[in-house]
């Protein structure tokens, strides 16, 4: 059957022609193309990088970068295909968003003119993944507090330390990696086989599992100088970056939500119980009623939020906020959707408890819960609730 999306307040009556069009190209490839096969990767614990040619042919690897062959989107139409993406996994959305907005974004905006001519045609294409190391095994919300150094000797820069949980990292053919230079952070651009560097996958994960985890170890990694992103210095830089991709979690997550919701339904539809649709009891059509409420509140603070970036006006706290309530919502969505579905629900023939055990971890990066609350409470009241 096709997927039909929730969309109670006919908010396709606000987008443009082009943002529908690239929207539904989208929905269709991942009925076609993800659905099928994204429980048995999340199973094994791989990433699909089978379908890494067809996204970058689809245009979604650079979507929202400008020039360069990228597509140069606007934040709308970029945010409906993160929403598309996760409505078939965390995973890919997560592997998208890591290329686009953490790794080719930092080198569209603080790059050199050779580094952009050099990369980011080539991850437009897919010819080459990027990801993007700020967490430390001892600093994650306070990245600021981060160990990892570089040393300026001769044409080069000497990189120590480890960057954990790093998306896309041991596929990755270059790292965009954050270190204290003089005791200011910056931007560096690791590439694969630099000696002294390595990539060492994260298993035994309960959460996107169909998702590339890595550890990033750095032991005397030798980056030429010409590697150093020369347009950016202190944390602004990786904290610019978050911006973009986070805004690009909100609408992704609101993908996961309306997944869940449609299954949660359809299941309810047919499942009989006491002789009737178990979608006909009060306490189903209650849960149903709260589900497309904050779906459809999602829906709407996504769109003004993309409105708003592309009039260069979203403010980081903006970002903080929808952020924070799609992926608090989203979660509590497939939780409540995986309880609709009864023992059926924690299986792998059904999508709910997948999207929930990856939601855990959309919820904790790029800021966790508590950090984005904190960053309103500074946005409300003047004061540094932080420390
Ligand atoms: P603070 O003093 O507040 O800020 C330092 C400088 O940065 C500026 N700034 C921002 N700029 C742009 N966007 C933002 N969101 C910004 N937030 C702050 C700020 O104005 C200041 O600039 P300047 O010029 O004065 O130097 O820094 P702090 O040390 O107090 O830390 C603030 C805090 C806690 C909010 C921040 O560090 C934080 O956001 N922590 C959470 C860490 C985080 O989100 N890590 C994410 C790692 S990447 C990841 O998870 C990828 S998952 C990808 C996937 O698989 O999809
Ligand atoms: P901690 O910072 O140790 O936090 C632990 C708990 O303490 C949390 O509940 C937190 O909210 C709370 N806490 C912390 N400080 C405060 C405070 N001041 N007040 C109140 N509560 C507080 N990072 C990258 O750099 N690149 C990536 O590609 C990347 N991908 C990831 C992929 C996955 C699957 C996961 C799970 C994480 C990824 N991360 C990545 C790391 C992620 O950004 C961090 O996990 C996240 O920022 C939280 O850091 P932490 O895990 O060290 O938790």
């Amino acid at each position: 059957m096709a997927y039909e999306a929730p969309d109670f307040f006919d908010i396709d009556s606000l987008l443009t022609e082009d943002e529908r069009m690239i929207r539904d190209a989208v929905r269709s490839w991942v009925s076609e193309r993800v659905v099928p096969i994204i429980a048995d990767h999340y199973m094994a614990g791989t990433f699909p990088d089978e379908l890494i040619p067809e996204m970058a042919e689809l245009g979604l690897l650079g979507a929202g970068i400008e020039g360069y062959g990228c597509a140069g989107l606007g934040a709308v139409a970029y945010g409906l295909i993160l929403q598309e993406l996760e409505r078939g996994d965390s995973g890919l959305r997560s592997f998208a968003s890591v290329q686009g907005s953490l790794a080719m974004w930092p080198i569209r905006a603080f790059g050199s003119e050779e580094q952009k001519q050099h990369w980011l045609p080539r991850m437009n294409s897919g010819e080459a993944i990027g990801c993007f190391g700020l967490t430390e095994p001892d600093h994650g919300s306070d990245p600021g507090g981060m160990e990892t150094k570089a040393v300026k000797k001769g044409d080069k820069y000497i990189l120590n330390g480890t960057k954990m949980w790093i998306t896309n990292a041991s596929m990755a053919h270059v790292a965009v990696v954050w270190a204290k230079l003089e005791g200011r952070v910056r931007g560096f651009l690791v590439e694969k086989g630099t000696p002294g560097f390595s990539a060492q996958q994260m298993k035994n994960k309960y959460s996107l599992r169909a998702s590339d985890t890595s550890e990033l170890i750095m032991q005397d990694a030798e980056v030429p100088e010409g590697n150093l992103l020369p347009g950016v210095d202190g944390l602004k830089g990786p904290l610019n970056c978050l911006s973009q991709a986070r805004s690009g979690i909100a609408w992704g997550v609101a993908g996961a939500a309306m997944a869940c919701f449609d299954e949660a339904l359809q299941y309810g539809l047919t499942r009989r119980q006491f002789g009737k649709p178990i979608a006909q009891f009060q306490l189903q059509q209650a849960k149903l009623a709260e589900t497309l409420t904050e779906i459809t509140k999602m829906q709407l603070m996504n769109l003004r939020l993309g409105r708003m970036k592309e009039e260069g006006r979203a403010t980081p706290q903006q970002v903080s906020m929808a952020k924070r309530n799609a992926c608090f919502h989203a979660l509590e969505i497939a939780r409540r959707c995986r309880d609709m579905l009864g023992a059926n629900g924690i299986t792998s023939e059904y999508q709910v408890m997948r999207h929930m055990c990856n939601l855990e971890s959309v919820k904790t990066y790029e800021g966790t819960h508590d950090i984005h609350t904190l960053i309103l409470g500074h946005a409300i009241t003047g004061l540094d609730g932080f420390r």
